[in-house]
């Protein structure tokens, strides 16, 4: 039976790649830092099934410690400080995250042991003010954020381990990738959460930013597979994972509104305080070597993700409120 490792287990990456472990009939490992209240909602139907391994980003030892207990095949480093905008508001933890916080869990693997497959989760943050549309691994990087600026880092450390050392580390620049299981202050969740409330009579107005910027949108669970197959090759390698389709905030919008039939635009307003010190205007990535080498695609397209989105929080809430 093999044994992984997951960073960032109660995430929502982490989440539905347990899932996919598990069925794959590995030995699932979640690291999880201490914390007054549990976490585990996004895993509590597989709560029994996981082995949860105590240990911080931030310390060193705590990581050598659970890497040496658990001595897994695979290691996927999905933890990280991963909402753009706290990254101005605390861009020295953001580094110590999801840059150095990086180098750390490479560092244990080195001590350890280098026969441990090593996942990366690298973003098209790096991408920001884009040199080239679309985006491909070869595209050079200028991030906007300091989220963006830590991912570089934590991108290159991951190159240079592989590069210095022969460890199997493999770096996977996915582009924005959504699902019901999303954090609530991203910008898809938190439009198709309050078009479910607004549609149950349980919220008046939907307060955005920058409806103008565009993202590449796939669902997470198509995602998560594709970080899987980066481990089973012969040779670790960056890939570019993205669904090659842009589509601006405002178009998710109005396909979320449109989706319970009611018109944006009575509903929607602009407040200033969620526009960013520096926007990534447009994110569009070329998935073509994943495609080829890993033998990856898409399966859900931007029409579906918004209806899986939306139905799930229309019918969630409902449920919740007893309407
Ligand atoms: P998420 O839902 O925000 O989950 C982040 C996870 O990191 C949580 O489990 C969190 O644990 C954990 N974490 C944060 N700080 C930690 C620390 N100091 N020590 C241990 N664990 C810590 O993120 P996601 O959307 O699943 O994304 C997964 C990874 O992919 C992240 O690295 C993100 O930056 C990257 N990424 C995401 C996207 C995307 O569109 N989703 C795209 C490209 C890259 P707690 O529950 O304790 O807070
Ligand atoms: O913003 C605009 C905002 O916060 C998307 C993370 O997973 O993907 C994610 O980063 C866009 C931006 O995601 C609101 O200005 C407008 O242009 O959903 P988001 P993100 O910043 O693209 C990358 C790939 C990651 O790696 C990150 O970890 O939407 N926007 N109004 C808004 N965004 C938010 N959050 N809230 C608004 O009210």
């Amino acid at each position: 039976m093999k044994k992984v490792l997951i960073t960032g287990i109660t995430g929502q990456d982490g989440s539905y790649l347990a899932d996919m472990l598990l069925e794959k009939g590995y030995k699932v490992y979640g690291m999880v830092r201490r914390s007054s209240v549990e976490k585990l909602d996004r895993i509590e139907h597989i709560r029994d099934k996981i082995n949860f391994v105590q240990a911080d980003l931030l310390d060193q030892l705590s990581i050598i410690t659970i890497i040496k207990q658990v001595n897994p095949d695979e290691v996927y480093n999905l933890a990280a400080m991963s909402f753009v905008p706290t990254s101005w508001s605390q861009p020295v933890l953001t580094g110590e995250f999801t840059g150095i916080g990086v180098t750390r869990m490479l560092e244990a693997v080195r001590l350890v042991n280098k026969d441990i497959r090593f996942y990366q989760a690298s973003s098209s943050e790096m991408f920001g003010k884009v040199k080239e549309i679309p985006q491909t691994e070869n595209t050079p990087f200028h991030p906007r954020s300091p989220y963006g600026v830590a991912k570089v880092y934590g991108h290159y450390i991951t190159v240079n381990y592989r590069e210095s050392y022969d460890i199997f580390a493999a770096s996977g620049i996915l582009f924005n990738h959504e699902s019901p299981r999303r954090g609530l202050e991203f910008v898809t969740k938190k439009v198709t959460n309050a078009v479910a409330k607004i549609k149950l009579g349980l919220l008046d107005y939907l307060y955005l930013g920058n409806m103008d910027s565009k993202r590449d949108w796939g669902f997470s669970k198509d995602y998560v597979e594709a970080m899987w197959l980066m481990l089973q090759q012969d040779k670790p390698d960056d890939f570019v994972i993205a669904t090659g389709e842009s589509h601006s905030v405002k178009e998710w919008v109005q396909a979320s509104f449109e989706c319970l039939g009611m018109d944006w635009e009575k509903y929607v307003k602009i407040d200033q305080k969620f526009i960013r010190p520096a926007e990534v205007d447009l994110l569009v990535g070329d998935s073509s070597k994943a495609q080829k080498v890993l033998g990856w695609k898409p399966k859900v397209n931007f029409d579906q993700l918004v209806k899986i989105m939306v139905e799930y929080d229309y019918n969630q809430l409902k449920k919740a409120n007893n309407i």
